[in-house]
Formats: C-alpha cells, sequence, structure tokens
C-alpha cells in the first residue's frame, strides 16, 4: 500500500493517529497536498458515503471517519492556505440552518484564506438571521454550504431574508455542497455555483471583480 492509499485506509477504519502520521508521511515524501486531499481524504469521504448508503457505515463510524479525516487537513491547512493573489474582499462562510456538515465549508473557509480573503466563518446550523447580520456587519460575499437535500432549501430562506432586509442588492451569494448545482443557484437567485473549494476562490474572484 502506498502513503495516499494508507490515508485512505485510515479515514475509512477512523483512526486519527494513523491518519496524522501518514499525512505527515506522504508531505515528507514530496505528495502534493492536494493529491494528499483528493486521493486520501476527500476520496475516503465518498467511500464513506457509498459504505453508509449501503447499509454498512452508521452515524458513529461516520463520525470517526469525519474526525480523522479533519485531523488529516488540519496537517495540510498551512500548505493548501499557501500562496494565491491576495485578492482582498470580506467574505462570509457557514453551512446552513439544520446541517451539521462542514468539512467541505471548512475547506472552502482555509482556500479563501489562503487566497487573501477576509473570511468570518459563521460556523455550521446557520440561521438565515446570521447570515443577514453578516451582510449588515459589511460581508461583500455570503458563502453557504448544505450536504443535505433537506437543508439545501434553506439558502432560499437565506435569499430571501436578504432581500426582506433590503439587503440583496448589496452583496453577492455564492452556494456550494453535494447536492447544490448550478441550476439550483439559478432557482434560488444566488449569484453563483462552486462545486469544489478551488473553484470557490475563483468565483469569489470573479464575483468582486
Ligand atoms: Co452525513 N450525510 N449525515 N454526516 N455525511 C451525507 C451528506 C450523505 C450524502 C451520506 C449518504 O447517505 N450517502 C447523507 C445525505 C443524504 C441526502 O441528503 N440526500 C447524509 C446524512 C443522511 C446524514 C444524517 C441525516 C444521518 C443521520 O443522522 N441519520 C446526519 C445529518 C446531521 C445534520 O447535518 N443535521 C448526518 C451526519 C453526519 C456526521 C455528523 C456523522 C458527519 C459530518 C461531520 C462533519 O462534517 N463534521 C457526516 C458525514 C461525514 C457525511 C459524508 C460521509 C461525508 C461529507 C464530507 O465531509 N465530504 C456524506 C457523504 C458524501 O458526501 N459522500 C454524508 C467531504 C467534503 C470535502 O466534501 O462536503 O461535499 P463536501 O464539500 C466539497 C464540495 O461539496 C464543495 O467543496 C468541498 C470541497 O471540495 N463545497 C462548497 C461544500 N460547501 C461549499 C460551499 C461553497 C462552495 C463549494 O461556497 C460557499
Amino acid at each position: 500500500m502506498n502513503t495516499t492509499e494508507t490515508i485512505y485506509q485510515s479515514v475509512l477504519e477512523g483512526d486519527a493517529p494513523a491518519v496524522e502520521a501518514s499525512v505527515n508521511k506522504a508531505l515528507q515524501e514530496g505528495i502534493q497536498a492536494e493529491t494528499i486531499l483528493k486521493e486520501g481524504l476527500i476520496s475516503a469521504m465518498d467511500q464513506v458515503g457509498k459504505l453508509y448508503e449501503a447499509g454498512d457505515f452508521f452515524v458513529p463510524e461516520m463520525l470517526v471517519a469525519a474526525r480523522a479525516m479533519q485531523s488529516g487537513l488540519r496537517i495540510l491547512k498551512p500548505q493548501l492556505a499557501a500562496g494565491g493573489s491576495k485578492s482582498g474582499g470580506r467574505i462570509a462562510v457557514g453551512t446552513v440552518k439544520g446541517d451539521l456538515h462542514d468539512i467541505g465549508k471548512n475547506l472552502v473557509v482555509m482556500m479563501l484564506e489562503g487566497a487573501g480573503f477576509e473570511v468570518k466563518d459563521l460556523g455550521v446550523n446557520v440561521d438565515p438571521a446570521a447570515f443577514v447580520k453578516a451582510a449588515q456587519e459589511g460581508a461583500q460575499v455570503l458563502g453557504m454550504s448544505a450536504l443535505l437535500t433537506t437543508t439545501m432549501n434553506n439558502m432560499q430562506a437565506t435569499v430571501d431574508a436578504l432581500k426582506t432586509a433590503g439587503l440583496r442588492n448589496q452583496l453577492k451569494v455564492i452556494i456550494g455542497g453535494a447536492p447544490v448545482t448550478d441550476d439550483f443557484a439559478k432557482k434560488i437567485g444566488a449569484d453563483a455555483f462552486a462545486p469544489d473549494a478551488s473553484s470557490a476562490v475563483r468565483v469569489v474572484r470573479g464575483l468582486l471583480v
């Protein structure tokens, strides 16, 4: 098994110390942080989702795998967040109300910070009113993440709350997360959709031009 495969396997086993050790080893071997992220950590979480759907994993296994993944992510943070032009701009990012999934959102925050944006992380289970507050406090872009088909509708609720507060035209809205699509973004009146964290950076740059 090569080191990236060991990372993948250790995430599936929910073995955080093994993930940390193998991520450090992979970096020492000169493997790029992006490769470790995609081939080791993210692909393991995809497999966790498949095992959960198949009834082979339950919520506790999903949770320990997520914790193991996050411990690997913490080690990669300096590399993933490094570089990028200092393009500036204030962004508030959160996972929508009812949704506790934060790994993807954390990656988006990390990449945006690395690209020189001032990012306010609103956390998870973020009420539309909290997004509105962030807009009132000067965010130029609001980013919403949702992983559940049941919670993605709270993106619409947030866009509506921005309209009600008279703030919708003062800022841009970007959305993302596994069940979210470009069509859905258009349907709810968001400005943009990004399929992953690195494209989120490109899209946000475009929104602020
Ligand atoms: Co949950 N879960 N989960 N879960 N979980 C999914 C999402 C699911 C698809 C699993 C499955 O059935 N295959 C399924 C949703 C089904 C559906 O809605 N159709 C599901 C379910 C059902 C649930 C519960 C309801 C289970 C239960 O309790 N019965 C429950 C809900 C809790 C809640 O939120 N209220 C639940 C709980 C959990 C855990 C807490 C155990 C854990 C989360 C831990 C955590 O986040 N701290 C968990 C996990 C780990 C997953 C899976 C396995 C992995 C998610 C993940 O972290 N992926 C997931 C299955 C899957 O996605 N394959 C699953 C890795 C991450 C890097 O990817 O988040 O997609 P992702 O982010 C990407 C892009 O989407 C994008 O960029 C990121 C990086 O490239 N992106 C953005 C994300 N946000 C963005 C925002 C942007 C732009 C891009 O702009 C602002």
